[in-house]
């Protein structure tokens, strides 16, 4: 996320002004799952019928507000659970602090979890000492952590938001990306780039990012490849179809047989997805599921349990603040043909 600072002021100020009269006058849907710390980037699994969430941890930190997010300086991660929507929630402390990351620099961005032979995974995105955004695996015997850290990145991994998917065939998948502060604009071929400038108008869309995990859940076991979304048409999405391209924040999840890959539209605050036939894509855009909600990110998972399906999200009305997120959950409906109801977080 993030641009310069320019354009990033005018975002920021034409998002406030439309956000606030797109949901003026209405009331939220969904109240924030906790209120004592501030949680953003919700991933949702269900482990032993329990649901558990790992999200950011969002504090307010001296760290200045930049063009590349860095006040969104996070520190350590907890994890939420409840046994039912609806149900007591739990805040289990802290899973794992930025602390006993060795190669850790700064900003511990949104997480992922996955469960394997006995064995929870925590995957997440932190810079490293050269301030270059990696993705790290930490391992508990319990879902809810405490969490112990590899001491090395993943090998081959970059950017932001890890989305790990476990297909039906018992294989897992991790999903990632996000341009602008998520750095993914840096990287061409898998090849680290430098500093290079954010994607332009006239470009084809930057894509997200797949590759399938090793058996032992610490390692990619193939090429990091590009995941494509492609229009109605099957063309790929230009720079300037900003309200569908990807942006960041990816998501999986499987219905009916079909892929879904969910995303955010970052500038356009959209929660988008696209369906196919397989991990890899292509996936062909369908629509909107999470309309904008207050504050600048959109971030979301949609997980099943005891048969219903829901869209974790977040949104600012504890603080007000972007930085500074709460999150929630809803209840998605899907309609006859597979496609998913586009939802509201106001009305
Ligand atoms: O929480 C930090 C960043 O904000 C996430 O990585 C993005 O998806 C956005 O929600």
């Amino acid at each position: 996320m993030f641009q310069s600072k320019c354009l990033l002021m005018i975002a920021l100020l034409s998002y406030s002004i439309s956000a606030n009269s797109q949901n003026e006058g209405k009331k939220p849907i969904s109240q924030p799952l906790v209120k004592h710390i501030y949680t953003a980037d919700p991933s949702a699994h269900v482990f032993n019928g329990k649901i558990y969430v790992y999200p950011s941890h969002d504090i307010e930190s001296d760290t200045k507000e930049d063009d590349e997010g860095g006040h969104f300086d996070m520190k350590d991660f907890h994890v939420l659970s409840m046994d039912k929507i609806g149900g007591k929630v739990t805040d289990n402390g802290v899973a794992l602090d930025i602390k006993s990351i060795p190669w850790a620099g700064r900003q511990l961005w949104a997480p992922d979890a996955a469960y394997k032979n006995g064995t929870y995974y925590l995957y997440f995105p932190v810079k490293d000492k050269q301030d270059v955004f990696r993705m790290g695996v930490a391992t508990s015997k319990k879902p809810m952590g405490p969490f112990k850290p590899e001491t090395e990145p993943i090998k081959g991994s970059y950017s932001i938001d890890p989305a790990v998917f476990k297909d039906t065939d018992g294989s897992y998948y991790m999903y990632f990306g996000g341009i602008w502060g998520g750095q993914l604009q840096r990287w061409k071929d898998n090849v680290y780039q430098g500093k290079t400038e954010n994607p332009k108008k006239g470009e084809t869309a930057r894509l997200p990012r797949i590759a399938k995990l090793s058996a032992n859940m610490k390692n990619f076991a193939e090429e990091v490849k590009e995941v494509k979304i492609l229009d109605e048409k099957g063309n790929l999405f230009m720079e300037n179809n900003n309200d569908k391209r990807f942006f960041e924040a990816s998501w999986m999840h499987k219905y009916k047989g079909k892929y879904y890959f969910s995303y955010s539209t970052g500038d356009t605050h959209n929660i988008c997805y696209a369906m196919g036939d397989n991990p890899y894509g292509p996936f062909t855009y369908k629509g909107i599921v999470l309309k904008p909600v207050q504050g600048w990110t959109n971030h979301h998972s949609i997980v099943e349990q005891k048969g219903k399906w829901y869209l974790f999200y977040h949104d600012v009305q504890l603080s007000g603040k972007t930085h500074l997120r709460n999150v929630k959950v809803t209840e998605l409906m899907y309609n006859t043909d597979g496609t998913i109801q586009t939802i509201e977080a106001y009305k």
